[in-house]
């Protein structure tokens, strides 16, 4: 009896040796996709953003991009090849957004893209996570006096082709039984000037992307956002179909920038963390000997790299969206522990 639970036991201590060993193995065996793999060979992310949406995707005037979506970039950069700088950014208009995906020109977007059915499956992408929930909203002069799009009726909005706002507004105008007309241009900054030039009563995008114009005019008291929104615009990041495992870097390195906020990691506090004993935290910075980084094939510290570098989801929107002129209250962009929609599954 003895020498058989003898027996059992070492039997067990085989079969857990065998499976621990396999466990670290296949972490340290994992196959890096074919665009990680270009990304690290190039030492630089390819990009595509938006180069007309303050807060969002913009050129400052020192020339650089700047913005909550740009920032994105950075951290996937900081998080395949350790440099937040490490970044080609390439402006992409919202028309030409699947063809310069499908083409490979770039490795991936984060340019105020709402996630659709169609998108998802015809422009073979794989969306990551939601990074700011919008909707799209109807922006005019204080002075023309309106505020309800049936007080448009007879009248014109300004939109961008290749849109979803395109295809909302000609929804709620026909599901109204209103006569619109649809003037539409090719970028924002023309629809804006369409707007500004007289050539149409309002002008329709995401609320996020009205705001920003009408807070970075010479005259933004002179402009109003009517209090209805029309849609859901789910915005995020994207990346080719083809490669599962560097979406899912990208996936990662945006829940692991939440779960950063929740914990109140910071830029400015993260080396307070690394001797944390906190395992949850510990898991995400992949101190001790948890595996982080390791299960997607890049520094299993990477989040550390990420924070440190970009910071956590809160500083990003602070930095981009919080501050004048814009001072966007996070709203429905708050974690989901202050009531908003903003949620991360388990770093484990
Ligand atoms: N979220 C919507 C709209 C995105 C969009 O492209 N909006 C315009 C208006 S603000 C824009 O960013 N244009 C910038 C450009 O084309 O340069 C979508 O995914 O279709």
């Amino acid at each position: 009896m003895i020498k058989r639970s003898i027996g059992f036991v070492l039997i067990l201590a085989l079969v857990l040796t065998l499976g621990a060993v396999s466990l670290v193995s296949a972490q340290d065996d994992v196959v890096v996709g074919p665009i990680t793999q270009q990304v690290m060979d190039r030492g630089e992310l390819i990009c595509g953003v938006n180069s007309a949406v303050a807060g969002f995707g913009i050129v400052n005037e020192a020339g650089e991009y700047e913005g909550f979506d740009v920032d994105f970039c950075r951290a996937v950069a900081a998080a395949v090849l350790g440099d937040a700088n490490a970044v080609q950014f390439r402006p992409v208009v919202a028309a030409d957004r699947q063809a310069v995906i499908q083409s490979g020109e770039i490795d991936m977007m984060s340019r105020n893209t709402t996630w659709t059915l169609s998108r998802d499956t015809l422009w073979g992408v794989t969306f990551g996570p939601t990074t700011f929930y919008d909707g799209q909203g109807i922006g005019t002069r204080v002075e023309l006096g309106v505020s309800t799009i049936e007080e448009l009726d007879g009248g014109s909005i300004c939109v961008q082709q290749g849109t979803t706002t395109e295809l909302n507004i000609a929804d709620a105008i026909s599901q109204r039984d209103l006569d619109i007309d649809l003037p539409t241009f090719p970028d924002a900054n023309s629809t804006w000037e369409g707007f500004l030039n007289g050539r149409c009563d309002a002008w329709t995008t995401d609320k996020s992307g009205i705001l920003a114009f009408h807070a970075t005019a010479d005259n933004p008291a002179e402009f109003m956002i009517l209090d209805e929104t029309f849609s859901k615009e789910p915005l995020g990041p994207l990346s080719p179909q083809s490669d599962p495992q560097f979406a899912d870097i990208i996936r990662w390195t945006v829940y692991g920038m939440i779960i950063a906020e929740e914990e109140g990691i910071t830029s400015e506090n993260i080396d307070d963390f690394m001797s944390t004993e906190d395992p949850e935290i510990q898991r995400l910075l992949g101190v001790g000997d948890n595996p982080a980084g390791s299960y997607l094939g890049i520094n299993n510290q990477f989040m550390v790299d990420v924070i440190r570098q970009v910071g956590n989801y809160g500083e990003v929107y602070d930095r981009n969206l919080g501050v004048a002129p814009f001072s966007l209250a996070r709203g429905i962009n708050a974690l989901w522990t202050d009531g908003g929609l903003v949620y991360a599954p388990p770093f484990r």
